[in-house]
């Protein structure tokens, strides 16, 4: 399986994030694409490439286009003032408060493009998500010219951000504008099953009202998990797009056992649906051992999930997202890579 991987990524590392009341280091660091460069090449996938450049217009299929300005303005903004730290938002506009104009001040607009403070902004932080995004792109572009599968391994991660916000360590979604790319070059039907821990709450947001995504996603339980606020079992879509969205909640502590029957059954629909290309946010924090997530996989587990998705039958273009136990990042990520291969 061909590989898309740019070094880019390295420009982005936040300094800090809170956690449990506490300011402590980023789980979302440079070392992950790291150890999934690495095992890629151990195990011999295939072919690694860089990024082709695409520019902003695919960006602006998917995300709004003041956001898109927030994203590449906000580093000089926020230095403009003598601040040397990454940038993070402090406060959000909840129930009441007005949301029809937009700050004109870096810490309003912080405020209004995010929906958490999981998402500094470093001086290197815009190159890195435009390349990320890139990497998608390039990955895409591959598959629309002939390649059967390929693995964007994108950092950072996008199923976070929706059309006009960033959260969860997510800025600009990845495999929504690459799903956008494929329907734009001719693709009629695309599905996104996303198997990242969290609910991908900006893909569903970005395609909720729409029949030609199908997105389905598999998660730790909104009412004990992040990102709280969405991700519940009846969320099915909207308007044209009601039965094209299904979401799999499932408790702490799920382990393989549990985790099989609920995506035996996204099998069944996504077949169902019979896509003419699948992308899979593929998060592996669901890992027994990931520092923030509360799930149960094992290595081996992996391998099987990646055999699942193959027996789906359609062109698959897997998008890196979340992972945090970064000494078996790489392992599980191109675990689920081998299965699909059948090795
Ligand atoms: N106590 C991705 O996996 N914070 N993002 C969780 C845990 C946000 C994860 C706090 C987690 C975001 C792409
Ligand atoms: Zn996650």
């Amino acid at each position: 399986m061909l590989s898309i991987y740019s070094d880019t990524h390295r420009l982005h590392h936040g300094q800090a994030e809170l956690m449990d009341g506490k300011l402590q280091p980023c789980f979302e660091m440079p070392s992950r694409a790291d150890m999934v460069l690495e095992r890629v090449k151990k195990v011999g996938l295939g072919d690694v490439r860089g990024p082709d450049e695409f520019g902003k217009s695919p960006l602006l299929r998917v995300h709004s286009a003041a956001y898109v300005q927030f994203l590449e303005t906000a580093w000089a903004q926020w230095s403009a003032l003598g601040r040397t730290h990454d940038a993070l938002p402090l406060v959000w506009p909840v129930r009441g408060l007005r949301t029809d104009r937009i700050p004109t001040d870096i810490d309003g607009q912080l405020g209004y493009f995010a929906m958490d403070a999981g998402v500094p902004i470093t001086a290197g932080t815009w190159e890195a998500i435009r390349q990320s995004a890139n990497v998608a792109l390039t990955a895409m572009q591959a598959m629309v010219n002939g390649e059967q599968s390929a693995f964007a391994l994108c950092r950072p991660p996008g199923h976070h951000a929706a059309a006009d916000y960033m959260g969860g360590y997510c800025y600009l979604n990845n495999v929504a504008i690459a799903a956008q790319g494929f329907l734009d070059r001719g693709a009629k039907k695309v599905a996104i099953l996303d198997v990242d821990y969290h609910h991908g709450n900006g893909t569903q947001s970005i395609f909720y009202d729409r029949s030609d995504v199908m997105f389905v996603s598999i998660h730790g339980d909104p009412l004990v998990e992040y990102p709280h606020f969405l991700g519940f079992a009846d969320e099915y879509g909207a308007g044209p797009g009601f039965g094209f969205n299904h979401n799999y909640p499932l408790p702490h502590g799920s382990d393989w056992k549990v985790y099989e029957a609920a995506l035996a059954d996204s099998v069944r629909k996504l077949k169902v649906y019979a896509p003419d290309v699948l992308l899979i946010s593929l998060g592996v924090d669901t890992f027994k051992d990931d520092p923030i997530s509360q799930f149960k996989l094992e290595n081996d587990d992996y391998l099987k999930m990646g055999q699942y998705i193959k027996d789906i039958g359609c062109p698959t273009l897997f998008v890196m997202e979340g992972g945090y136990a970064v000494e078996d990042i790489g392992i599980n990520a191109v675990n689920v890579l081998l299965g699909y291969e059948g090795r």
